[in-house]
């Protein structure tokens, strides 16, 4: 069981890493080393299914390619078109996923954000209601 204490002491834990500049679990997902539910995937991103789902629907979007985008925080200029890209698989992969009544989209940046892997990714959650604020 997935505890909140546990999610934020996986996320600091994490932080320790962040500007290692190490491949992540998210790198061998891209390269299918490790095997995940991809759900749509194109020359820059790559869509699957979180595997600690936290609703009927919840997937990840990432850059294939992280150049330096470890977390949203980090983002420079030139990611600007890559950020916008992958807003936008988001929003065609939640419709392929029949989300018609809404979703949440999520960044978790650093430590205070419960960021757990430092490979920039989206979360989509959807098929329940959710709630705000946010814990
Ligand atoms: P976070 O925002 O960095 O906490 O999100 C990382 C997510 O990656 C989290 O929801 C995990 O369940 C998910 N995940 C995954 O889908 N597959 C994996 O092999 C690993 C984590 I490690």
């Amino acid at each position: 069981v997935r505890t909140m204490a546990s999610e934020v002491e996986r996320a600091q834990a994490a932080a320790a890493q962040a500007d290692s500049g190490a491949p992540t679990i998210f790198d061998k997902i891209i390269s299918k080393e490790i095997p995940a539910q991809v759900i749509y995937e194109d020359e820059e991103a790559l869509a699957f299914r979180d595997i600690n789902p936290q609703g009927p629907v919840h997937f990840l979007v990432i850059p294939k390619v992280r150049n330096g985008l470890t977390q949203l925080s980090k983002a420079k200029e030139e990611h600007k078109p890559l950020l916008g890209h992958l807003l936008y698989v988001a929003a065609q992969v939640a419709k392929q996923e029949g989300l018609s009544q809404g979703y949440r989209v999520v960044v978790n940046d650093g430590p205070n954000g419960c960021q757990s892997v430092y490979h920039l990714h989206l979360h989509i959650i959807g098929g329940r209601q959710m709630n705000w604020p946010p814990g």
